[in-house]
This record gives C-alpha cells, structure tokens and sequence, in this order.
C-alpha cells in the first residue's frame, strides 16, 4: 500500500531480477481509464527498463475491473506467460457496488494464483476517490503500476527457482 513513507515507484534496481526473455501479459479495465492507462504504461516502462522486451508484453484492455479475472484467466490458462499483470482502479461511489466489485476480483485473481503455475499480480486500485487514485498512478505517491511491474519481475524470478529445483513440473 501507499504511504506517506512508501513511494509506489521506489525500488532498489540492485536487487530487483532481469526479466530479460520474459514473457508478460497485462490486462487492464476501461473504467477509469485516465488512471488505468498511466497504471499500465507505468508498468510497461518499468518492465522494458528492466530487461522484458516490448514484443514480449502483451496487452489486453476489458471494459471492467470485474472482467479482469476472465482476462486473467484466459492468460493463464494459455500457458504463454511467466506473469500476468491485472490493472484495474474501483473508486467508491453512492452504491455497494465498490465493495462487491472489489471482493469479486480480489478473490478471483487470487483463485487463479491457486489453481495456476503462472503468477498474478494485484494491480486493483481501491479508493475513496479520484484524488487518491490521482495520487497512486504518477503522482505524489508514485505509481501502482511500477510496483506491479517489480513485482511481476520477482515473482517470475521465483518461478524459474521453483522450476528449476523440480517443484514446477
Ligand atoms: N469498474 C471499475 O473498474 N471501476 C469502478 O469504479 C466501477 N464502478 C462501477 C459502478 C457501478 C454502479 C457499476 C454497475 C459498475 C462499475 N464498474 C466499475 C464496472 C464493473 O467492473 C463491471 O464492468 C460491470 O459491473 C459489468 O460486469
């Protein structure tokens, strides 16, 4: 999470892995598109930054944050991804719909990283309001993009080790 303390976007290069050969899917919602495309592109600097070649990055837009666990899964389930970088940015409104959208995809993309080898990496946005999303997609607290994007690149670091070691067959 952002904090006053913790920026998004900081992170130490020294210890963050290569993704060089590394194949990468990013699904992203439509809604709130304004954050969600500076979420996305976020994460595609920082992967290209890092060694993943731009032709290895897959991009797929769905009109929800809800449809990011069809996306998802559909990635998953070709097997053609080290990782997959779900994006998607629920702001509270007037309506319970925030919580029921927001519990809807936390336990979906989390059921895939059960029942799949490949990893999915959290890239909701929950928040109050605009400002707060504002705040976390290239503004004062950095982006949740360029985290993913970090993320993405460890945990297909520890699926190569699992691989090697005999624990992925
Ligand atoms: N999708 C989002 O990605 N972010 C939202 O903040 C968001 N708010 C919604 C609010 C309402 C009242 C409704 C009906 C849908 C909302 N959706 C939102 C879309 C949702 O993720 C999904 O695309 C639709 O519910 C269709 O399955």
């Amino acid at each position: 999470m952002a904090t006053e303390l913790h920026n998004l976007s900081d992170y130490d290069p020294s210890v963050t892995p290569s993704g060089k050969g590394k194949k990468v899917g990013i699904v992203y919602a439509e809604w709130n598109s304004e954050i969600t495309y500076a979420l996305r592109d976020g994460a595609i600097k920082t992967l290209t930054e890092n060694g993943v070649e731009q032709s290895d990055i897959t991009v797929m837009s769905v009109p929800g944050s809800f449809e990011l666990i069809y996306g998802a899964a559909q990635m998953a389930k070709s097997n053609s991804f080290d990782s997959i970088i779900a994006i998607g940015c629920v702001i509270r409104g007037d309506t319970p719909h925030f919580d029921y959208i927001c519990e809807g995809v936390t336990a979906g993309l989390s059921k895939l990283n059960v029942e799949y080898d490949t990893p999915v990496i959290f890239g909701l946005i929950t928040t109050n309001n605009l400002l707060q999303a504002q705040e976390r997609s290239g503004g004062r607290l950095g982006n949740k993009g360029d985290e993913c994007a970090v993320t993405a690149l460890h945990m297909m670091d520890r699926h190569n080790w699992l691989r090697n070691e005999g624990f992925i067959k």
